[in-house]
């Protein structure tokens, strides 16, 4: 049996470590904070989708969220709203970045007049923001996007990427990882003939799609890391003769896509949950404001329904891996 004293020793204990918890769960968090999403452009169902998630996060906080931004994607189009939120002295900029480089001056002076600033979704340099929340590695996202393909080729044929923009940091540093994983021995038998951009822009992307099927009429597969230009591929497809002939995949949201798994244009494509990511970068913001956090590695953050999360290399927040959708699963998802 253990003595009265034991036990009492074990009790302290227990209650201390119940009390850290809670001051840990318990961040103390200012409220009231104005923070403004900036999509890579207002009119994308997948950016839509994380700016909800971003603000459904800042009104559990009590926060003031609004969205901004450009209705296309182009590398500057974002400056402008940019300016106005350092006038309107915001308390954080969450931001999908279209160029690694253009908005970072703009970012800079935000930062220099104490607006923090979050990247999400597509980042820009280093040195244009504090943080970089991530929907999952890059290394990932590319190596991931190989594999699917490469399965769905039956490992042999020409392969073409339909890309958003030429500048966007995010679908480049995929296309990276992607090259790194082609060029394992075992994907010899695949040949990357083309990367074309289709802007994030649903007509250029289709557009595009007929061009890549008209240059290369022995293509096997087409990998659109967007979900701009994967739905307007599969929507290419799925009334041509190529239709169960060419593989499309890439990354899409599961209410566009679905159609086109039901009627046999794509088999499996890959994502993460857009809405979680806008939610993991409005904690993330709100932390930085708040005082909470900073952008060292090492650091932790409780965001809400997705639990504890801790800054990494970089200033990188992961959101988590991949998910694999197709006829199987894809009915569980509404997104
Ligand atoms: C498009 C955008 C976005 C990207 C997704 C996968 O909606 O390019 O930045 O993350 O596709």
């Amino acid at each position: 049996m253990w003595s009265k004293r034991y036990r009492g020793a074990l009790l302290t204990i227990c209650a201390a470590m119940m009390l850290t918890g809670t001051t840990a769960m318990a961040a103390p968090l200012k409220s009231g904070l104005t923070i403004a999403f900036v999509p890579k452009q207002v009119n994308n169902p997948y950016e839509v989708t994380a700016d909800n998630g971003g603000m459904a996060a800042l009104k559990e906080l009590g926060d003031h969220g609004k969205v901004v931004g450009p209705s296309n994607a182009g590398a500057s189009s974002q400056v402008s709203y940019i300016n106005t939120l350092i006038a309107q002295h915001v308390n954080a900029i969450v931001i999908a970045a279209n160029d690694a480089h253009a908005v970072v001056p703009y970012l800079k002076k935000a930062m220099a007049r104490g607006i923090k600033v979050v990247t999400f979704d597509s980042d820009t340099a280093p040195d244009g923001r504090q943080l970089f929340v991530n929907q999952a590695t890059a290394e990932s996202i590319g190596r991931g996007q190989i594999q699917l393909a490469a399965k769905l080729m039956g490992g042999s044929g020409e392969l073409a990427i339909l890309s958003a923009t030429p500048n966007a940091t995010n679908q480049n540093t995929w296309i990276g990882w992607m090259k790194k994983e082609l060029a394992k021995p075992e994907y010899a038998h695949i040949k990357l003939v083309k990367i074309a951009y289709g802007n994030d822009d649903d007509q250029q992307s289709f557009v595009e799609t007929q061009g890549l099927l008209e240059a290369y009429p022995h293509l096997k597969a087409i990998i659109a890391p967007t979900t701009v230009g994967i739905a307007a591929a599969a929507r290419y497809i799925s009334t041509s003769p190529y239709k169960g002939k060419v593989v499309v995949t890439g990354l899409g949201t599961p209410n566009q896509m679905r159609e086109f798994i039901k009627n046999g244009t794509v088999t499996a494509f890959q994502l993460w949950d857009p809405g979680q990511l806008g939610y993991l970068a409005a904690y993330a913001a709100a932390n930085l404001a708040s005082g909470t956090i900073s952008d060292k590695p090492g650091e932790s953050f409780m965001a809400g329904k997705l639990g504890k999360r801790t800054v990494g290399a970089d200033g990188e927040i992961i959101l988590g891996p991949l998910t694999t959708f197709d006829a199987s699963n894809i009915g569980n998802f509404n997104f």
